[in-house]
């Protein structure tokens, strides 16, 4: 074990659940903070294979079930990971790290941490006002996200039920799904995959913040879709009115994202975790119910409803409709989960 202490930040290093022999060197190093910057905690000589978990004590140093997973990340993707942290309101703040002999399945994309512009210019054509302003937006961690929407087969299977519209297809993603019902099965995937042994420590199965969608289907574009501004090309990435003969279609069949996520634009609306607010400084959306963002446009829908940023598609979180699907990540839980 290596324990490592600064002036404002204390790490500890717990390699806890791995055969000795495959620890080598590993090592946390901290990198200060500066100007204006946050301090940088990099695991560098880790397996070549497996999950690191980043985990934080909950208000200081504690024992026992007061850790919280706030990051994780495949060793083979990233040999030295480094996450921005910020020290706690009283000076110091208490991280470890534990290493897993695991692989999630790979269906799985693992997005890394980072910083994006959410929202759209004003200038972008088809733009509704409560996509702005643009403003940066942190994703303090690093998560998995499946690169394809749900489909029936994986519906059914864990859930014994098919609530979708269209006749029974495996690879057809699942449609009329509620949001109380995609998180069930965010629910009962987690528990499956805790007991097949490939969940990561202190991760779950759930729906992404819309940040983190938005996030992952940009992919580091701030183009109007995450291949360009055009629609000439959307018919390639996405199926939406132009390209769908009003159904559905089978999950992976067009051209994914620049991070291999399929049907990010199309097929189905994607329900997000969040509750629909208006962004920092923008439209004051005053609504009289509770409604439940959705994102990406369906096959349904005209070519700009199916953009990164476009937003206009809330609804009731028990709301059954033919255009709702989901896809989860695999991520940190969210304390603020709401509803
Ligand atoms: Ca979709």
């Amino acid at each position: 074990m290596l324990y490592r202490e600064s002036a404002t930040l204390c790490l500890s290093l717990a390699l806890a659940w791995t055969a000795p022999d495959l620890l080598g060197q590993s090592t946390v190093e901290l990198q200060p903070a500066t100007a204006g910057d946050a301090f940088k905690l990099s695991a560098v000589n880790l397996p070549k294979r497996g999950v690191s978990v980043v985990w934080k004590a909950a208000g200081g140093l504690a024992k026992g079930g007061d850790w919280s997973a706030v990051h994780a990340f495949p060793v083979q993707k990233q040999a030295e990971a480094t996450l921005p942290i910020q020290p706690g309101i009283a000076g110091s703040a208490f991280y470890r790290l534990s290493w897993q002999d695991i692989a999630v399945p790979p269906n799985m994309i693992w997005i890394p941490q980072g910083e994006f512009k959410m929202g759209s210019p004003e200038d972008e054509p088809g733009r509704y006002p409560d996509e702005g302003p643009v403003h940066e937006v942190t994703i303090p961690h690093g998560f998995w996200m499946d690169q394809y929407e749900v489909t029936q087969e994986q519906f059914e299977k864990l859930m014994q039920s098919n609530p979708s519209s269209t006749f029974h297809t495996a690879n057809l993603p699942v449609n009329r799904i509620t949001w109380h019902e995609a998180n069930d099965y965010c629910d009962r995937l987690t528990e499956a995959e805790k007991h097949s042994g490939t969940l990561p420590l202190g991760f779950v199965y759930r729906l992404p913040t819309e940040a983190e969608w938005e996030y992952a289907c940009r992919a580091g574009t701030e183009t109007a879709y995450s291949y360009g501004d055009y629609t000439e090309g959307l018919s390639q990435h996405g199926w939406w009115a132009g390209n769908s003969d009003g159904l559905p279609d089978p999950v992976g069949k067009l051209t994914p994202n620049p991070w291999g996520l399929y049907d990010i634009h199309g097929n189905l609306f994607e329900w997000c975790l969040d509750t629909y607010r208006p962004y920092p400084g923008g439209r004051d959306f005053t609504l009289s119910t509770v409604l439940k963002v959705m994102r990406g446009g369906a096959y349904y829908c005209p070519d700009y409803i199916l953009r990164s940023a476009c937003r206009n598609e809330p609804q009731k979180p028990d709301y059954r409709w033919v255009l709702a699907g989901f896809r989860v990540v695999l991520a940190p839980p969210l304390g603020q989960a709401e509803d």
